[in-house]
Order: structure tokens, then C-alpha cells, then sequence
């Protein structure tokens, strides 16, 4: 299943999937503050790159970094060369900027890719397991996000959105409607 449409020069795609699998230049981890690993797709992504991934965020990220941001590593045993490491909100109602976050957790793996010289980058639904933001308003603010990034100056021509079950699958599929 793939739905897409094409923005400026880039085309942005939602499928569904397993993200450790998808043959791009950059993925997007949905990590923590501190950088160490955990549970849902960072706990997949960390299995799939090998333990070289946690030796060089140890080194290079001590202090991890704060949510909102992002860092980069290489991909190490993952079929992409680079693993964007963003920080997500915790959902705590809605008042504490949750959204100005979450904005910026994608914001800043764009850019990143863009740095790197990435073409093609996909994407999990961060902050939409674990951290609890409410499903139709994540989805809305992914999308909207990178799709302004692609409408703007960019190298990247590819954004794929890979998304773990039907449900967000579909989410995702109504907010690309309601921006296309
Ligand atoms: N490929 C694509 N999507 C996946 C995969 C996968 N292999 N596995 C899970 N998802 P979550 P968060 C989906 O909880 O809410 C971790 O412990 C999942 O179904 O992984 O940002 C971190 O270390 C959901 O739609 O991330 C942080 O502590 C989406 O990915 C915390 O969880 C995000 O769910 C981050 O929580």
C-alpha cells in the first residue's frame, strides 16, 4: 500500500512497513533525550543497526539532546547510511508545546538530511507509540511539516512516511488528503 504525491521536486509517500528495512539515504529514529536506546521503533532501529550505533551516540552525544532536536549517525548494519535520532514530545495535555516539538523533531532531521546530503529520507510516526500525542493531530503536524520542507529549498526528493499499523497508516492518508 503506497499513496504519494509530489511536491516542488520532491514526492511524499506513505506506506506501510517496517522502517529498519526501507533502502534510503536517512531514517528518523523516534528516540529519547538521552540517546541510550529503548522500546518501540528506537528499540527496533538499535537491534537492526548493531551495537556500534549505542557506542557512537555514547561518544559523540554524552549529554544526549533535548527534545524538539535531532542528532545523526551512521546506520552501521541498516540497508540506510544515516540514522536521524529525534526527540519527540511526551504528550502532557497539549499546553506545553507539544506541538511547537514535535514540529521541531522533524524539522531538525530535515535539515540534518539536507546537511548530510541525503536525497531520500523516511519516517516514523514520533511521538505517536509511547509518548501518546493524540493520532489525527500527529498525523497532521508530520505531514504538514515535511511537506513545507520539500516545498522550500531542498536536496531531498523523497519523504516516506513508514507507518506500523492500518490504523496510523490511515491517519496519515486523511491528513495527506487534507494538505494535497
Ligand atoms: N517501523 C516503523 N514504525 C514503528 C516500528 C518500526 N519498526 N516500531 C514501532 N513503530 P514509539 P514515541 C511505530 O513508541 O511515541 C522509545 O522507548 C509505533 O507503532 O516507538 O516517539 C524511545 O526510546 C508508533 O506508531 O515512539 C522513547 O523513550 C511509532 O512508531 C519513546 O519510545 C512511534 O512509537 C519514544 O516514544
Amino acid at each position: 500500500m503506497t499513496v504519494a504525491i509530489t511536491l516542488a521536486g520532491g514526492r511524499l509517500e506513505l506506506v506501510r512497513g517496517d522502517i529498519t528495512q526501507q533502502a534510503v539515504d536517512a531514517i528518523a529514529n523516534a528516540a529519547n533525550e538521552a540517546l541510550r536506546g529503548g522500546g518501540g521503533v528506537d528499540g527496533a532501529i538499535h537491534r537492526a543497526a548493531g551495537p556500534r550505533l549505542l557506542e557512537e551516540l555514547r561518544k559523540r552525544f554524552p549529554d544526549g539532546t533535548p527534545t524538539g532536536t535531532a542528532v545523526a549517525t551512521e546506520g552501521y548494519d541498516l540497508p540506510a547510511r544515516w540514522v536521524l535520532h529525534a526527540v519527540g514530545p511526551v504528550w502532557r495535555g497539549g499546553a506545553h508545546a507539544e506541538e511547537e516539538l514535535l514540529v521541531g523533531a522533524y524539522r531538525s532531521c530535515l535539515r540534518l538530511a539536507d546537511e548530510l546530503g541525503a536525497r531520500s529520507v523516511a519516517f516514523p510516526a514520533i511521538s505517536m507509540g509511547i509518548y501518546g500525542y493524540p493520532p489525527p493531530d500527529g498525523a497532521r503536524v508530520a505531514v504538514r511539516t515535511v511537506a513545507e520542507h520539500l516545498r522550500g529549498t531542498t536536496q531531498i526528493t523523497l519523504a516516506r512516511f513508514v507507518l506500523f499499523s492500518e490504523e496510523t497508516y490511515d491517519l496519515f492518508t486523511d491528513a495527506l488528503t487534507g494538505i494535497a
